[in-house]
């Protein structure tokens, strides 16, 4: 008998669906009152309004049957549960750090690493500010500085690592402020604001050398470094035989510890954990968990959410697991570039990003083109997407101005094990109608602005009503959606 090897074979997802939760199509006029209650924030939207949620892939995954059977053997004691030591041991099997402290998810992780290693004055560079990640190094008195590679501000730019860090901008920063006041350097496993962007293990151990010349930490975000591991395996010379198990241990083998949101990669719906090589810091944050979190024991979660992220563990790093994952992302990519939607490319690992300033090139940042988009997508279809852009950037704290991100991107998010590609054709669909209607999208003015993290709760208000032909599935209908 002889096998052709060489005829094409499609992909499929490494699992079957045992398990449904119904989801319902909203009318056009529900969506256009849902909006305008919801003041133009896509967070601010009830779950029942959402027909396809691509909000965030962080605590929306499906977990394995695997997973909800470990759930019924939680140990539910106060000190010591087993599915701690459970935990603890898959994360020095597959992540290679001693020392483990449980936390509530990763922000909690973030809040204890940034409390003991940072002073009132320091810099912590990093390959792209998170979030929660600046807001905790702020709050302890640092300031966070942007040492990703300049390819990571261009979104056409085709660089397969466009989360290395650039080392001559580190430098640089050394000689600004001298080591001393670099209590670490954080790098971010596919950088979520760049678009999902991983870095090289050649990038990593060149800034591993730099840490080891300045006596500087370096710290871990590893939220999606088996994704990362991921794109590692398939673009990086001399890896291709590598799982994706070795190389993630490759990456953990080069830092000092990480923070970890064990809602992304990790495949469960609560969890994070904080891990050291160095017991002196362990015991530091062992003190400030039982303050903030809870016993270093559970940090914040019940005995059998460590059950299941121990077992996410286990499925997570599976190749085949993350060839479908980062596969459906890049299916939705394609069918999205190929219409010609403008979309940050290389495609990264967690979800595709629109181009919003290429998309609504009429509105100027600060009437905030990529809340806007999301809202229009959400009023066409009930797809919801989230602004990463200006609104996500906040406000400088010592000038008090905007910050204006080079990158304005709308993130269509996808949860791990839960949409299939019939979804994504659908979404596909509306973001290319919305293309269609961009000059019917309006620019936006910020009506309430918290000042911390605003993009969670900020409201806004169209400047003028959206013009949307064509919305629903019926594709017959045209709405004017404004605020009465
Ligand atoms: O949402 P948490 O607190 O479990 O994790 C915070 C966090 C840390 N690092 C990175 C890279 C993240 O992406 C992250 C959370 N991301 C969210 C919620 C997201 O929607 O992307």
């Amino acid at each position: 008998m002889t096998v052709n090897s060489k005829r094409k074979r499609s992909w499929a997802e490494p699992f079957k669906i045992k398990m449904v939760e119904p989801i319902k199509m909203t009318t056009a006029e529900e969506r256009v009152e849902a909006m305008e209650t919801a003041r133009y924030n896509t967070f601010l939207l009830k779950s029942a309004e959402v027909y396809i949620d691509l909000l965030t892939d962080s605590g929306t995954s499906a977990m394995s049957d695997y997973q909800w059977a470990g759930l019924m053997l939680g140990d539910e004691a106060y000190a010591g549960s087993e599915n701690f030591f459970r935990l603890e041991s898959a994360v020095e099997k597959f992540y290679g750090y001693p020392y483990t402290i449980p936390t509530h998810q990763g922000r909690g992780a973030e809040n204890i690493l940034s409390k003991i290693l940072i002073k009132p004055g320091d810099v912590v560079p990093g390959n792209m500010y998170f979030t929660t990640t600046r807001i905790h190094q702020e709050l302890a008195g640092g300031a966070f500085e942007d040492v990703i590679i300049e390819e990571a501000h261009k979104p056409d730019n085709l660089h397969p690592f466009k989360g290395n860090i650039d080392l001559d901008k580190l430098a640089d920063l050394v000689d600004r402020h001298g080591a001393e006041r670099i209590p670490y350097i954080s790098v971010e496993a596919c950088v979520n604001m760049a678009g999902g962007q991983p870095f090289s293990l050649a990038n990593l151990k060149e800034v591993r050398a730099f840490c080891d010349k300045h006596g500087i930490l370096l710290i871990l975000d590893a939220t999606r470094a088996m994704e990362n591991a991921w794109f590692i395996k398939e673009r990086e010379p001399g890896y291709d035989d590598k799982s994706c198990a070795e190389i993630l241990k490759e990456i953990c083998d080069l830092t000092d510890g990480c923070t970890m949101s064990g809602k992304k990669d990790l495949l469960v719906n609560i969890g994070g954990f904080l891990c050291f090589r160095d017991i002196e810091y362990y015991r530091r944050a062992c003190e400030l968990v039982v303050v903030y979190e809870g016993l270093h024991t559970y940090g914040g979660l019940a005995g059998r959410d460590m059950e299941a992220m121990a077992r996410g563990i286990e499925e997570a790093v599976e190749d085949e697991h993350l060839k479908a994952r980062v596969g459906q992302v890049s299916y939705l990519g394609q069918k999205l570039k190929h219409s010609g939607i403008p979309i940050v490319e290389p495609l990264g690992g967690h979800a595709v990003y629109l181009d919003a300033r290429k998309f609504l090139p009429h509105l100027k940042q600060d009437e905030f083109p990529a809340q806007a988009l999301a809202a229009a997508l959400y009023i066409d279809s009930g797809v919801r997407s989230m602004e990463r852009g200006i609104v996500s950037a906040g406000r400088d704290k010592k000038t008090g101005s905007h910050r204006y991100p080079k990158l304005e991107l709308v993130r269509l998010t996808i949860p791990r094990r839960v949409y299939t590609q019939a979804h994504m054709d659908v979404v596909a669909e509306s973001v290319e109608s919305c293309y269609e209607n961009r000059e019917g999208i309006k620019g936006l003015r910020m009506t309430y602005e918290p000042d911390n993290l605003r993009f969670f709760q900020a409201h806004f208000e169209p400047s003028a009503p959206f013009v949307l032909e064509g919305v629903g599935l019926d594709r017959s209908k045209r709405y004017s959606a404004s605020r009465k």
